[in-house]
């Protein structure tokens, strides 16, 4: 391994010599990204191999992987060169972030193409120490994929004044949870699809006390769900609120939700459900598992990932084993009281990111690299292999022809995250989960509306007492919901909640959603100028 880098290291100072030599050579023109185009002579800069070398963090991390060679060929026919990729597979979690300080600290230990997640800190000092390249006039010339994959409003979270010195390597479906419900004991009971968080309850009523599944025992719980808040969704989000974030309230100013009125009618309905049995108590226990629940199939309804609803998702797989006539469907979100509902967004900002640094002798042909895995069908190579090969499609269904310990020792994932697609793409869902996806997208829009994101990371007040009350919050809210507490706890602690630093926390979070709202502004001009026209 060692002496390979080595080997390469020493190869790429040739190439960034010739590369120095040559560089008067036209790099414009040539900007067909996706088709290879001709190579119109560019000189040594454009025939001289690319090397390019890339910290990984997801997949088995397969050295010298069958997936290194096919993405190699891959690159190198769409850049009409030869691409040669160097994988520098990251340490796990609890180091991944003290070695890439380390490789950072250094020009000449430095990645073509640096993987980052959750190192804000970080980021921010390597663009100060003018490390990373700004991606915008490569991504005008080479990025139609990215550009057109990612929205504006994902941008905008990699945004820095006109600059953009990352792209989102991963970034969540924006609606990837979904109200689901088991259809074959709605039928067993005759009972019809709820539309209503009033409709809702009765149906997981019966779930509970009507032995849906007919085996003459009471052994069933009408709802289940992890030990989190948006495992509760259709109860809270129903009544507006979420507990989890800020939301923006009519007068236009920021409160957390969890200190919302409404949420005091959630948690008692809740108390309620649990008193009554319909609530599976696992649910206020943290060590709850609810895919595996999930697969039991002795609950009848969960607040889950839309993604277990593939035929050939593993925990679907064993659901279907153990229940051979069970089905879940997926409702949309439940309207509440006041006629709102809703379903879970996500953020949209990307956990996880992509940069180009000064390391690179070509950032624009890296950032060509980037763009070519940024396709459809080079996102699909990598991630499942080749059709007909490692697996094949069954009316639209995706079959592997492998097994898990061959798609290892393939490396397939190896390039996970590095600008991963959440769409089609994603073959291993089916067309009816993709439609899901996309009608998540609308349905959980009203509270996207309501909810900010933040994009700074500089929260002093939140980083001080965000611990402390979320621990308040969790304690009080179980608590009420397993009927330890009254439902008046709720009010002490909303009043707790505003002299522990929730006061102080409210202020920065008014103070810095004002001036997102300006930031947006401007970066929605930017875009239009600078993005708009190259997608
Ligand atoms: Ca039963």
């Amino acid at each position: 391994m060692t002496n390979r880098k080595t080997k390469l290291l020493a190869l790429t100072a040739i190439a960034a010599m010739l590369a120095a030599c040559s560089n008067s050579g036209g790099n414009g023109g040539g900007g067909g990204s996706e088709s290879s185009g001709t190579n119109d002579g560019g000189g040594a800069a454009a025939s001289k191999p690319l090397h390019v070398s890339i910290t990984l963090m997801g997949g088995p991390k397969t050295p010298d992987a069958w997936v290194e060679t096919a993405l190699e060929e891959d690159l190198s026919a769409s850049l009409n060169r030869k691409v040669d990729l160097e994988n520098l597979f990251l340490p796990g979690w609890s180091d991944y972030k003290t070695k890439l300080n380390l490789m950072m600290g250094d020009r000449k230990s430095m990645p073509d193409i640096l993987w980052h997640s959750d190192m804000e800190k970080e980021y921010n000092s390597w663009i100060q120490a003018g490390v990373l390249v700004d991606l915008v006039p490569h991504l005008q010339k080479h990025g139609r994929n990215i550009l057109d994959y990612y929205t504006e409003d994902t941008l905008f979270y990699s945004w820095d004044d006109g600059k953009m010195f990352r792209l989102p390597g991963d970034v969540a479906e924006l609606g990837s949870m979904t109200t689901m419900l088991r259809q074959d004991w709605l039928d067993n009971l005759g009972l019809q699809t709820p539309t209503t968080l009033d409709q809702f309850v009765e149906v997981l009523r019966a779930f509970t006390n009507d032995d849906p599944d007919r085996n003459g025992k009471k052994d069933t719980f009408g709802f289940v769900g992890d030990h989190d808040w948006r495992a509760f969704a259709p109860f809270f989000y129903s009544h507006g609120v979420d507990v989890d974030q800020f939301l923006v309230q009519e007068d236009g100013t920021v409160k957390y939700g969890a200190t919302m009125p409404q949420v005091k009618q959630a948690l008692k309905l809740l108390q309620d459900l649990y008193a009554e049995g319909v609530i599976d108590p696992r649910m206020v226990t943290p060590n709850v598992s609810a895919g595996d629940l999930f697969a039991e199939g002795k609950v009848g309804s969960l607040y889950y990932w839309v993604s277990f609803l593939n035929a050939g998702h593993p925990k679907q797989m064993s659901f279907k084993e153990i229940n051979p006539a069970g089905q879940y469907a997926a409702l949309e979100p439940m309207l509440g009281p006041d006629g709102f509902s809703a379903d879970v967004p996500s953020d949209g900002k990307g956990w996880s990111f992509v940069s180009v640094t000064g390391a690179a002798e070509e950032p624009d042909a890296v950032v060509q690299v980037l763009n070519r895995i940024a396709s459809k069908e080079t996102n699909t190579l990598i991630k499942f292999g080749k059709e007909g090969e490692h697996y094949k499609l069954d009316n639209g269904t995706f079959v592997n022809l492998i097994n898990e310990d061959e798609g290892k020792q393939l490396g397939l994932d190896n390039y996970t995250w590095i600008i991963t697609r959440k769409d089609e793409a994603n073959i291993k869902n089916t067309p009816e989960v993709i439609q899901l996806f996309e009608r998540r997208i609308e349905t959980s829009q009203p509270m996207r509306d309501k909810i900010v994101f933040f994009k700074s990371s500089n929260r002093k007040e939140w980083s001080e007492y965000s611990a402390d009350l979320i621990k308040l919050r969790d304690e009080t809210f179980y608590g009420i919901i397993a009927g330890n507490l009254d439902i008046g706890a709720f009010d002490s602690f909303v009043e707790r909640f505003y002299k522990q630093g929730g006061k102080q926390v409210e202020e920065e979070a008014n103070l810095l959603y004002a001036s997102q709202r300006e930031e947006r502004e401007k970066f929605g001009a930017w875009y239009r100028d600078n993005i708009a026209p190259y997608k």
